[in-house]
């Protein structure tokens, strides 16, 4: 039995949750984080000592953390030949792209646009706001490069990599911002919304996150 701990709204977890159902394996979501609250306890600290979500349980072995390790294992352990390619060279050629999105556009997307236009608009810093947008145009534009090449990261199926670059294009197709214009992008994302198994775990209302 798999189970996963974490709130359906958080990004990460659905990285995981978007995982499990591409691969067909069951698991058991329990919800923890943010309004939910639980990361804070020592019971969740022994599984995770950052106290954040996800936390995958696989049977009875160590808790894992950290959404895109979680999900390479997921890869490795049971996943066909297209969604953990067996090649190291055609693995790292998607990889570094899940790397890439984790260190490089997401942090600029989440923090500097997301989370700011979830701030009541009085509260938002309106320079660092501006200086996010600018600064994701050319990272959007890369990606869009990128996927000029084919459907899907590896090529005509989805791979371990698309899970966890797909993920956070809800947001950012979804939230009104100026975006740079990227077909290919748009595309891609079209194309994921179209899986049943990213409408169901990605495709979460975010309205909960809002600030108060
Ligand atoms: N690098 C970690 C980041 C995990 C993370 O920041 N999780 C957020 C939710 S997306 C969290 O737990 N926030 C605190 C909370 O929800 O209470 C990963 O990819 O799993």
């Amino acid at each position: 039995m798999i189970t996963v701990w974490g709130r359906a709204t958080s990004s990460n977890v659905q990285i995981v949750m978007w995982a499990l159902a591409e691969i067909g394996l069951e698991c058991h979501r329990i919800d923890a984080g943010h309004s939910f609250g639980k990361v804070d306890t020592p019971e969740f600290r022994a599984m995770n000592p950052n106290g954040l979500v996800p936390v995958l349980i696989d049977g009875d072995a160590e808790p894992l953390w950290e959404s895109a390790t979680i999900v390479r294992y997921l890869g490795a352990k049971y996943g066909s030949g297209a969604f953990w390619p067996t090649d190291p060279f055609e693995r790292a050629r998607v990889d570094k792209w899940a790397e890439w999105i984790k260190t490089s556009f997401g942090p600029v997307f989440l923090t500097g646009v997301f989370w700011s236009l979830l701030q009541k608009p009085e509260n938002r810093d309106a320079a660092a706001f501006t200086t996010a947008v600018e600064k994701l145009k050319p990272l959007a534009r890369m990606l869009d490069a990128r996927l000029a090449d084919g459907p899907y990261l590896g090529g005509d199926e989805p791979c371990f990599a698309d899970m966890i670059v797909g993920t956070l294009l809800y947001r950012y197709f979804t939230l009104d911002f100026d975006r740079a214009d990227t077909p290919n992008l748009r595309a891609y994302y079209d194309r994921l919304v179209a899986r049943p198994a990213y409408a169901e775990h990605v495709m979460v209302s975010y309205d909960a996150l809002r600030a108060k």
